[in-house]
């Protein structure tokens, strides 16, 4: 049935190509190498060979298409040291204990310094070997990072274990959870450092939870295998991870939009109905997510005929009143002599086998399954061509991965002994379960890419290893309806972002159980400001829509909805920096302002891009709550109060109609109006909304484009460049553009907020005095026709 066209190639690129500085010292009793390789002035790579040094092996983590930019260094010997030095780094190499020290190179101060240094304890029988290394951990020092783990943002004194697990109900502290992501920030007021460790076997952290002293991790085989990265900033430490383990496609704009989902709506009717009420109530939405009940018998790649009797009507009929189809895939292929992908898996031999030889097979939900080998390339060519119908003919617009942690029932991974071709260097499940979920990521990925190459893909996986973000968004799994889970969500969606993956979100109002219309309506506001925005629930336990919980609720959530709607040009301007850079969409406070060590133990705070501060409420009937306002000038973004004391914890009244979130003063953040769904307007009037801020500079940046496809990398593409410059009783702005600056919005206008009440404003732009000014209420309105190069506003003195 399915014919495979163009299988990706092994995957033969090392972890590291480019301009590449090695050093080797191997021990001549234990035979052990040590290799430490520079990447760029503030990556370095450490690893330990227990005998020769191989041909570098297959790295999951670090992109393909990550090409080290090298580093000008200068070295020399110093007792019993190497020194390697680059404009960020002094290196010292304690070459006779194979241990590496790493300081920063204009100040000497120590960054991580090896206490113990490496340890390795072979496995009986195996041959492998487990791992570990033990840093000095310093006593300012605390860290974040880690991925999914459900706990506050600092990890300062725990421990935790790398092993993708299905955790139903897990609850604050669960670990491991979904996702392994092995990658933390160390911050400590004026120094921070990023550390991922590349090894894919069960691995774990302890942030000094054994010995308050000492930093260690390491892993059940495989090799030590660390990158250090040093960089100014924590943001930027974040980015430059995000590099090298591959920045993320810019998503198709309707994917940041909102999404409906529930275990499972069905038959179709329900699904008509779900987008009738939407339309109905005019509450935008974009995407609608069809868990196992589309399916026959819960098998993959197949329709329920009697409940889906014309999948591809409804899909098209959906997407014509602008919603998306997202189907659920689960990795489990049904052992059924029927089904053509389980006969063509068997005749391919592409399912997974135990030692030996004989083939997996375990229940999940469609009953007994084979897996496919996702660590395969050939496999995963053939999974990616699954989806010809579904995606290519049918016109679903995006897949969702489940259950690849992986899970068997009852409750259970694969079995040890599960072998997998591991991209050409076979392996037991110990080394490639951590990376199954991603290669089955990357399968789906490659299957959209190619079934749709003219649409930007848009794939949800569960699990993932270090740069999950190259294929996929995610969600945290399955929450629970509790006011300690909204918590959590956030917790998590900050951490996911200083991980390497802003495009996370949680299931808003929870999976498990029934959210109170005020918990629910709390959740919807802080999910309409995380990367991902999608009402998931297990449909056990009553209707999780947005018009489920009375009338005021509802006004409420449509509003948080409609605002996320009118910020999409914001959000997707931070999410393509994200795609360019790295740069994370979620930026937690202490990650921001992290040469205030106040901040540290902070957790609900966090910017939302360059210029949003959202505190998202986590207690239940907060009519007001202290909070911290960062240094500067910042305004309510719901009411345009100007805070008046900044740099410290205020007292903040919290109505239920919207959470606190302010904005910078000086900032301009771009407005669509609200639509229904993303290109309801095709050339959405743009506002520009502009805070004044009575002195200092501002940049801002807004970026256009079609939304979806390829012809932005043509340059069908606007990115314009806004700077602000802030006086007593005037404000100016620049405003630069590469491309069209008029192609994507119909109209522009500037609106001023903050200006002080009972004056009258006078404007110029381009030097010529504007019309049609007006004020209206505390805003000021200014219509611009085409672009204008600088704006002058200025009112009498008072
Ligand atoms: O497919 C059913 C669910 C899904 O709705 C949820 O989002 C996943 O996290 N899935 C787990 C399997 C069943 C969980 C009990």
């Amino acid at each position: 049935m399915c014919s495979v066209s163009n299988i990706p190639e092994r995957r033969k690129t090392p972890p590291l190509r480019g301009s590449l500085v090695k050093w080797e010292y191997t021990n001549t009793v234990s035979k052990i190498t040590l290799s430490v390789c520079l990447a760029d002035a503030g990556i370095v790579r450490v690893t330990y060979f227990p005998g020769a040094v191989p041909e570098d092996e297959p790295s999951y983590a670090v992109s393909p298409g990550y090409s080290a930019p090298g580093a000008e260094i200068r070295e020399y010997d110093e007792d019993g040291f190497h020194v390697v030095e680059t404009s960020l780094l002094r290196i010292r190499i304690r070459t006779e204990e194979q241990k590496v020290d790493f300081y920063d190179v204009a100040t000497d101060e120590p960054l991580l310094t090896d206490e113990g240094g490496f340890g390795r304890e072979s496995k009986d029988w195996t041959g492998d070997a487990r791992v570990w290394i033990r840093k000095n951990l310093q006593e300012t020092e605390h860290f974040f990072g880690l991925g999914d783990k459900p706990c506050a943002l600092n990890l300062r004194g725990k421990y935790f274990s790398m092993w993708g697990a299905d955790h139903y109900d897990f609850h604050e502290e669960s670990d491991p959870l979904y996702k392994s992501i092995p990658f933390f920030l160390s911050l400590r007021e004026r120094k921070a450092y990023g550390l991922l460790f590349d090894n894919t076997c069960r691995s774990y952290f302890d942030f000094g939870a054994t010995d308050e002293k000492v930093l260690s991790f390491g892993s059940f085989g495989g090799l030590m295998n660390y990158y250090f990265i040093y960089d100014n900033t924590p943001l930027d430490i974040i980015s430059a991870y995000t590099r090298l383990t591959g920045t993320p496609e810019l998503p198709p704009l309707w994917a940041l939009g909102y999404h409906q989902s529930k275990w499972s709506y069905y038959p179709d009717k329900a699904v008509y109905n779900l987008v009738e009420r939407f339309r109905g109530l005019g509450i935008p939405c974009d995407a609608v997510h069809l868990d196992h009940h589309y399916m026959e018998r819960k098998e993959g790649f197949t329709w329920d005929k009697q409940n889906f009797p014309d999948a591809e009507g409804m899909v098209r009929a959906l997407e014509k009143d602008g919603v998306k189809t997202v189907l659920i895939v689960n990795p489990g292929v049904k052992v059924n002599s029927v089904n053509p992908v389980w006969k063509e898996g068997m005749e391919r031999n592409y399912f997974c086998r135990r030692s030996e030889g004989n083939l997996l097979s375990e229940e999940v939900w469609p009953g007994l399954c084979n897996f496919p080998d996702f660590t395969a390339p050939a496999v995963r060519g053939w999974w990616a061509d699954l989806f010809s119908r579904d995606i290519g003919k049918i016109g679903v617009r995006g897949l969702w991965n489940d259950m690849n942690e992986p899970v068997v029932f009852p409750d259970r991974t694969f079995p040890m002994d599960t072998r997998h071709e591991y991209d050409g260097m076979p392996c037991s499940h110990e080394k490639a379960h951590n990376i199954y979920g991603q290669c089955m990521a990357e399968a789906s990925w490659l299957g959209m890419k190619r079934h749709a190459p003219d649409r930007r893909p848009f794939l949800l996986s569960r699990s993932g290893f270090a740069g999950l973000q190259r294929f996929a968004a995610t969600w945290t799994g399955d929450n629970r309806s509790s006011w300690e889970h909204l918590k959590l969500a956030n917790f998590q969606c900050q951490r996911l972002a200083a991980s390497g993956i802003s495009f996370a979100g949680a299931d808003a109002g929870g999976f498990m159980g029934h959210p109170t219309p005020e918990l629910f309506c709390r959740w919807m506001q802080m999910a309409s400001f995380h990367g991902f925005f999608r009402n998931h629930s297990s449909g056990e336990f009553g209707g999780q829509e947005p018009w489920v919980f009375g009338q005021e609720v509802t006004s409420y959530v449509k509003a948080a909805i409609e605002g996320r709607y009118r910020l999409l040009p914001y959000i997707y301007t931070q999410f393509r920096r994200y795609a360019e850079t790295g740069m994370p969409v979620l930026r937690s406070l202490a990650l921001q302002c992290f040469t205030n060590k106040d901040t540290y133990w902070r957790g609900a705070e966090y910017f939302f891009g360059d210029h949003l501060y959202v505190i998202p409420i986590h207690e239940p009937q907060e009519g007001g709550r202290f909070l911290y306002i960062p240094e500067g000038v910042w305004y309510s973004y719901h009411t345009d109060s100007l805070m008046e004391d900044t740099g410290k914890d205020v007292w903040v009244k919290c109505p239920l109609s919207f959470l606190p979130v302010y904005v910078r003063g000086g900032a301009v953040i771009p407005h669509w109006p609200v639509q229904q769904y993303v290109g309801e307007l095709p050339r959405p009037p743009l506002t520009l909304d502009v805070w004044w801020a009575p002195e200092g500079e501002v940049a801002s940046h807004l970026y256009e484009d079609a939304g979806d496809g390829y012809a932005y990398r043509n340059g069908e593409c606007a990115v314009h460049g806004f700077l602000y410059r802030g006086g007593t009783n005037s404000l100016e702005l620049d405003w630069n553009c590469e491309g069209d600056p008029c192609a994507f919005h119909e109209s522009a206008e500037v609106v001023l907020h903050g200006l002080p009440a009972g004056i009258s404003v006078s404007a110029c732009m381009d030097g010529v005095p504007c019309c049609g000014v007006m004020r209206e209420g505390r805003v000021w309105k200014i219509p611009v026709k085409d672009k204008f190069d600088t704006l002058s506003v200025c009112w009498p003195e008072e």
